[in-house]
């Protein structure tokens, strides 16, 4: 590390994402501090520097990886931008927290995969960011516990108020679903072997060409399934939603309304506006997690191969929504590395 006492990093990719993890390193985060930035746009990675003290700015991340001040990077570029960065960031060793998806498809995932477990160690964190968040924590620890017994199926709900200008029914799977995808591994410990796609009414409110809202059916190796409502236009609000049903109980999270109140003869209270909001402790956690294990020289979390098995999910998800059909997922054979 460049300094005793914290971890620089540069944040590559300043869109939204990435603004709001410049935000947060400089003002939630102990431990760290953002030493530079990267964007392919000048003026704005400009803009997003002038924010914080002795922040470098720079167009191409190669540049970023080459200063003296930067020991890690937090990448949060479009994901098709990712594999070069990883690549290089591998080959200099540099630790590195990568914002989902680790890359837009399996076969560049698998190459980053190749990658790391070629040096024998893990580098990558991926930002599956639910594993960090206190009520699917808890969901998890409770699932674990296998305190209902066996656990059968889980029903997933996830909305978005409005989907972002240009946003197709693939990204529909790589950029939304991908997160279903993350949890359902995680919280059940296994694969997803098989999708399905259903189209139900498509919404007048989402914007033509897109199917909204969808409904997805995952099979996993050991038999349990799993829908989720992607509904990515709902207007009202952001709500993610995950329900485990279980021999002997059920344990849902993401209901909880936060402060509610009773005026005028109606009782009721707030939907988060997006992501950002919803998650957001979950994101701070993520990266003070992330900090702390780079400074003791560890990395902690979802690792490539995560992100790969999401990918391979994910490519298994749009084939599905394109044919209508049931699509076996192919995964590679894990590395000895991600056992
Ligand atoms: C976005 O990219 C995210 O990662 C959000 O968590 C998700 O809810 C949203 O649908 C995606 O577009």
């Amino acid at each position: 590390m460049s300094s005793a006492s914290t971890l620089g990093v540069a944040v590559v990719g300043t869109g939204r994402m990435g603004a709001d993890h410049v935000r947060r390193l400089a003002t939630v985060v102990s431990g760290a501090r953002v030493a530079a930035v990267v964007d392919v746009d000048p003026e704005r990675v400009k803009r997003v520097a002038a924010t914080v003290e002795g922040c470098a700015a720079y167009t191409d991340p190669a540049a970023a990886m080459a200063d003296d001040s930067v020991d890690a990077l937090l990448v949060a570029s479009p994901g098709p931008a990712h594999e070069a960065t990883l690549l290089a960031a591998l080959d200099r060793g540099l630790p590195v927290l990568c914002e989902k998806p680790l890359t837009p498809d399996p076969e560049s995932a698998l190459r980053v995969v190749a990658a790391e477990a070629g040096l024998g160690r893990r580098r990558v964190q991926v930002g599956f960011m639910r594993r960090y968040d206190a009520d699917y924590l808890r969901l998890k620890e409770l699932l674990a516990a296998g305190t209902y017994g066996r656990t059968l199926m889980l029903h997933n709900r996830h909305r978005n108020p409005a989907s972002p200008p240009g946003f197709t029914d693939r990204m529909t799977v790589d950029d939304s679903l991908v997160h279903e995808i993350d949890v359902t591994r995680w919280l059940l410990a296994e694969e997803i072997t098989a999708v399905r796609a259903l189209r139900p009414a498509p919404s007048g409110q989402a914007p033509r060409g897109l199917q909204d809202p969808q409904l997805f059916v995952f099979e996993t190796a050991g038999g349990r399934l799993v829908d989720t409502e992607l509904f990515v236009n709902c207007g009202f609000g952001y709500q993610v939603s995950c329900e485990a049903v279980a021999e002997r109980g059920t344990a849902r999270i993401g209901e909880d309304h936060g402060l509610l109140t009773n005026t005028a003869g109606r009782w009721g209270g707030e939907i988060t506006p997006g992501f950002e909001q919803r998650f957001e402790g979950a994101y701070d956690r993520q990266v003070q997690r992330w900090v702390d294990a780079t400074r003791r020289g560890e990395v902690e979390g979802p690792s490539c191969w995560d992100g790969y098995a999401a990918a391979a999910v994910c490519a298994a998800g749009v084939r599905a929504q394109a044919t209508g059909e049931r699509v076996e997922v192919a995964l590679a054979e894990r590395p000895a590395l991600y056992r």
